[in-house]
C-alpha cells in the first residue's frame, strides 16, 4: 500500500483518463438508424425541470416537452379530519384476525380526502409539443441519429437529395431552456414550419414575429403555464402566421424553447409563468448558440464525469442500440457500461436542485392521464430512483428529494395529528406535488406508514457520504427526528406477550397481504430510522433524551425472523412465502437498509436467499433491478448480472427507458446502483472492493464511486482479480478495506489518497 501524495495522484489519474477511457467512452452512445415511430423510441433531454423527448423525425420532428411542476389539481391537505378515533378498533380487529373488516373500516374511515372526490392524488401532465415541419422531406438518405451522453446532446443528421441536414437538440440547465440548432450544408436550403401544440383544452397558441406563444391552464387543474419558442435564422425569411413560424431558404435556425408554471411551492401557484418565460427567453436568446452549447456541456459535464466505467468494447458495440438489447450477454459488456451511465445521466436530466424529484417517470410523460398518475410512489419507487444519487457522484441530484422532505415534514403533521393522534410526521405510500401524506386508493396497501421513515433514509445517506454537518444540523436532522418522534408515539406492545415487543400497524408489506399489524419491513425501516436519527442527534451534541429513547424503542421492535421454509418472515405474525410476487420488501434490511449482511448476519442472509428464490427472476422492471441489488449484497455476481440481463432484455425500451411495463423510470436507476453494488459495498465501517463482480465483467476499471463515510473509490482489476484501486478520504474517517475474506486498515487523513494492491490485504 502506497501512501501518495496528490501529484502522483494527479498524474496517475491523466495516463488513466487518456490511455483508457477513450474506447469505452467513444461508445457512450443511444443511435439508431430511423427515426423514432413511438414516444419510447424517443430520446429523453432535459435540465432538471423542463425536458423533452425528441423523436428525431425528417419531414416531421416533435419535441414533446414536459415541466415537472404540471399536475392536476390545486394546494390541498388530503388529512382525513378525525381518522384517529377508528384507530384503536383498527388494531382491535386485525389483532383478533378480522382483516376483512379492517379493510371496510379502513376504506370507510381512515383514507385521504381529495378536493376533486375520492381519496387518490393528483397526476402529472404534458406540457406541449414543439412541432417542426420540413416539407420535401419525406424522402431521405444516411439517416442517423443519437443521443450522446458524454456532452448531453441529441443530434439526428439525413440527406435530402445531396443536402445534409443537421439537428442538435440539447436541454440547457445554465439557460434554463430547451435549444435547438438546424443546419442546411448547403445555403439556403432550410425551408420549414415551427409550432407548439398542446392537450390542454384552453390552451392559447399564437404566432407573433418570431415567436410562437403556448398559454393556458392544467385540465382538471389550477395550475396555469406559458411556454414560448424562438426562431432565430442565419439567411433567408421569417414569417408569422396563423399556422405558428414559417422559416424559408436559410442556412440555419436556432430553435430556442422555455417554459414556466405558476406553481410557486406546494400551497401557492399564484407565480407568473409569462414573466419567468419572458427573464428566460431574454436570458438565453441573447445568447448565440455556441455559447448556449458551451455552457450546457460545460454544466452537465461537471457532474457525470465524476464517474467512469470500462468494462471493455466488442463489435456489438458497432450495432445500433435498439438491436443490440435483445441479445444482450456477456458478448457485450460495454451494453452494461452504456446502460449503467444512462441512470446517470436521466439522474441528471431530471433532478437538478431547484427541481421537483425524479418521479414515476422521471420528468417525461406525454399522457394526461398517465400510469399511476406518474407521482411518486413511496414504498419502493422513488426512492429506487435516488439509489444511485450518492454511490456515482451525483450528490447534487439527490437535493429535490431533501426539498420535498422538507414540505411533506409540513403535511406530514397534519396526517400524524389527525389519523394517529401522534406527535412528529407520517407519510403514507404515496404523495403528489401537493404533498399529500395520507393513506390513498385502497387500506389494503395504502395504509403503510413507513414512506417518510425511509425516505429519511435518503437524508441520512446526504450526510454519510458527505461529513457536511450544517447539512445534518439544519436540514437532515430536523426531518428525521419529527418522523422519529412519530414511531415513538405510534408503536405499539405486542399484546400476545412476546417479549413486550413493539409492533408497527395498522400497515402492510408493500402491496401484498392487505393491511396487517407487524409487517417486518416497517420493523426494519423503523429500527434503522431511529438509529441513525440517535446517531444523528449524538454527532450533533443535541437531544440526549431522545437519543435514548430511540436506541431503546429501536431495540424493543419485534425482530427478523426465519420462517418454516427457512424463508425471512415477511410479516411478524404469519407467513406465505410460496409467491413470485414483484415486491420483495421484507428484504429491506438486506437493500437498501444494512441490518441483514452475509458477513455479519449469515444466517439471516441465507434466509434473504430462501425467500429470492421463492420469488424467482421475474417480476418487473423495477424488481428485476432491485433483485440485482440484493444478490449483489448477497455476494453472488452471477446472480446479480442475470437479473441484469433480464431486465435489459425483457423490460427495456429500444430508448433504453425501463419498461416496467409500461414506462417507469426506477428500473433505470436500480439497475445503476446494482452496478455500483457490484463492484463496491460500504456500511461506514467497511468497504468491500469487487464483493461481487460477475464473471460476465472479466476485466474493466471504474473511477469515482463513493463510499459511505466518505471515500472515493477507483478500481481496476484483470480476469476476475483486482490490479489496484485508488482510495481517496473525503472526511478523514477510519475505514477497513475488504477484498475477497482479506482485510487492511489504511491510516489515512482527509484528502489523503492511498493505492492499494491484492498483495497489501491480510488475512482477517
Ligand atoms: C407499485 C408497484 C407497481 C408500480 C406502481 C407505480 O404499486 O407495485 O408495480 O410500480 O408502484
Amino acid at each position: 500500500m502506497k501512501n501518495k501524495g496528490m501529484i502522483r495522484w494527479i498524474l496517475a489519474g491523466v495516463c488513466f483518463l487518456c490511455a483508457n477511457w477513450i474506447n469505452a467512452e467513444q461508445e457512450l452512445k443511444l443511435w439508431y438508424e430511423q427515426p423514432a415511430n413511438k414516444w419510447v423510441e424517443a430520446l429523453p433531454i432535459g435540465n432538471g425541470g423542463f425536458g423533452g423527448m425528441v423523436y428525431g423525425g425528417t419531414n416531421r420532428e416533435r419535441i414533446q416537452f414536459n415541466d415537472d411542476t404540471l399536475f392536476t389539481g390545486e394546494p390541498h391537505d388530503y388529512a382525513h379530519e378525525g381518522a384517529v378515533k377508528y384507530l384503536p378498533e383498527l388494531r382491535r380487529l386485525l389483532f383478533e384476525g378480522k382483516q376483512g373488516e379492517a379493510h371496510k373500516l379502513g376504506n370507510r374511515e381512515f383514507m385521504s380526502v381529495n378536493t376533486r372526490g375520492g381519496n387518490h392524488q393528483e397526476a402529472y401532465q404534458p406540457f406541449g409539443t414543439v412541432e417542426l415541419f420540413f416539407p420535401g422531406h419525406e424522402d431521405y438518405s444516411d439517416y442517423y441519429r443519437e443521443l450522446d451522453l458524454r456532452d448531453a446532446i441529441a443530434t439526428t443528421r439525413y440527406k435530402v437529395g445531396d443536402v445534409k441536414y443537421t439537428r442538435e437538440v440539447l436541454a440547457s440547465h445554465p439557460d434554463e431552456a430547451i435549444v435547438m440548432r438546424i443546419k442546411a450544408e448547403k445555403k439556403g436550403e432550410l425551408s420549414f414550419n415551427a409550432g407548439l401544440s398542446c392537450q390542454h383544452k384552453n390552451a392559447k397558441i399564437e404566432a407573433k414575429g418570431d415567436m410562437v406563444v403556448l398559454s393556458g391552464q392544467v385540465d382538471r387543474g389550477k395550475t396555469r403555464f406559458e411556454a414560448r419558442l424562438k426562431v432565430k435564422i442565419d439567411g433567408g425569411k421569417l414569417v408569422a402566421g396563423d399556422d405558428g413560424l414559417t422559416v424559408s431558404n436559410a442556412d440555419s435556425a436556432t430553435l430556442i424553447l422555455v417554459g414556466a408554471s405558476s406553481f410557486v411551492n406546494f400551497r401557492d401557484i399564484s407565480g407568473d409563468p409569462s414573466k419567468i418565460c419572458e427573464e428566460r427567453m431574454s436570458g438565453a436568446s441573447a445568447k448565440e448558440y455556441g455559447k448556449l452549447r458551451e455552457a450546457h456541456v460545460a454544466d452537465y459535464q461537471e457532474l457525470f464525469q465524476r464517474c467512469r466505467l470500462d468494462l471493455g468494447v466488442t463489435d456489438k458495440a458497432k450495432l445500433p442500440t435498439d438491436k443490440r438489447l435483445k441479445s444482450f450477454g456477456p458478448d457485450d459488456p460495454q451494453m452494461a457500461t452504456l446502460f449503467f451511465q444512462y441512470g446517470r445521466y436521466l439522474l441528471i436530466a431530471c433532478s437538478r436542485p431547484g427541481s421537483q424529484p425524479a418521479n414515476l417517470q422521471g420528468l417525461w410523460n406525454k399522457s394526461k392521464y398517465p400510469p399511476w398518475e406518474s407521482k411518486y410512489t413511496i414504498n419502493i419507487n422513488t426512492e429506487m430512483n435516488y439509489w444511485p444519487a450518492e454511490l456515482s457522484g451525483l450528490s447534487e441530484c439527490h437535493v429535490p428529494l431533501f426539498d420535498a422532505l422538507k414540505d411533506l415534514s409540513v403535511s406530514g403533521r397534519n396526517v400524524a395529528k389527525e389519523h394517529y393522534g401522534a406527535r412528529g410526521w407520517v407519510l403514507h405510500h404515496n404523495f403528489d406535488l401537493w404533498r399529500g401524506a395520507a393513506p390513498i386508493n385502497n387500506a389494503n396497501h395504502g395504509i403503510w406508514v413507513t414512506g417518510g421513515a425511509w425516505l429519511c433514509q435518503h437524508l441520512w445517506w446526504g450526510y454519510v457520504f458527505n461529513g457536511d454537518k450544517d447539512f445534518l444540523k439544519n436540514e437532515a436532522y430536523p426531518i428525521m427526528k419529527e418522523a422519529s418522534i412519530f414511531f415513538l408515539d405510534y408503536l405499539i406492545e405486542d399484546p400476545k406477550g412476546n417479549e413486550g415487543y413493539l409492533i408497527s400497524g395498522p400497515s402492510n408489506s408493500p402491496e401484498r397481504g392487505g393491511l396487517v399489524m407487524g409487517p417486518t419491513m416497517d420493523h426494519q425501516i423503523i429500527r434503522t430510522l431511529l438509529r441513525n436519527t440517535a446517531e444523528a442527534a449524538s454527532i450533533l451534541g443535541v437531544d440526549k433524551k431522545l437519543q435514548k429513547q430511540w436506541i431503546e424503542t429501536a431495540d424493543r421492535i419485534a425482530p427478523n425472523q426465519i420462517g418454516s421454509q427457512g424463508q425471512l418472515k415477511e410479516w411478524f405474525y404469519k407467513e406465505a412465502p410460496n409467491t413470485t410476487h414483484r415486491h420483495v420488501s421484507h428484504l429491506w434490511g438486506l437493500h437498501p437498509g444494512l441490518e441483514i449482511d452475509p458477513r455479519k448476519t449469515p444466517e439471516l442472509a441465507e434466509a434473504c436467499k430462501v425467500t429470492l428464490k421463492f420469488r424467482g427472476d421475474g417480476g418487473t422492471g423495477w424488481s428485476k433491478a432491485w433483485k440485482i441489488n440484493f444478490w449483489a449484497r448477497l455476494l453472488d455476481g452471477d446472480h446479480a448480472y442475470k437479473l441484469l440481463k433480464e431486465a435489459l432484455r425483457g423490460n427495456t425500451y429500444p430508448n433504453l427507458f425501463d419498461a416496467c411495463p409500461p414506462f417507469q423510470i426506477d428500473g433505470n436507476f436500480g439497475a445503476t446502483s446494482g452496478v455500483v453494488e457490484m463492484l463496491i459495498q460500504s456500511n461506514g465501517k467497511e468497504i468491500e472492493i469487487l464483493p461481487a463482480l460477475p464473471s460476465a465483467f472479466k476485466s474493466g476499471k471504474v473511477s469515482g464511486l463513493r463510499a459511505r463515510g466518505g471515500f472515493e473509490c477507483d478500481i481496476e482489476w484483470k480476469d476476475g482479480k483486482l490490479v489496484s484501486a485508488t482510495l481517496d478520504s473525503l472526511l478523514g474517517n477510519d475505514c477497513t478495506v475488504l477484498y475477497k475474506g482479506k482485510s487492511l486498515k489504511p491510516e489515512m487523513k482527509k484528502g489523503e489518497t492511498v493505492q492499494i494492491g491484492e498483495e497489501d490485504f491480510e488475512d482477517i
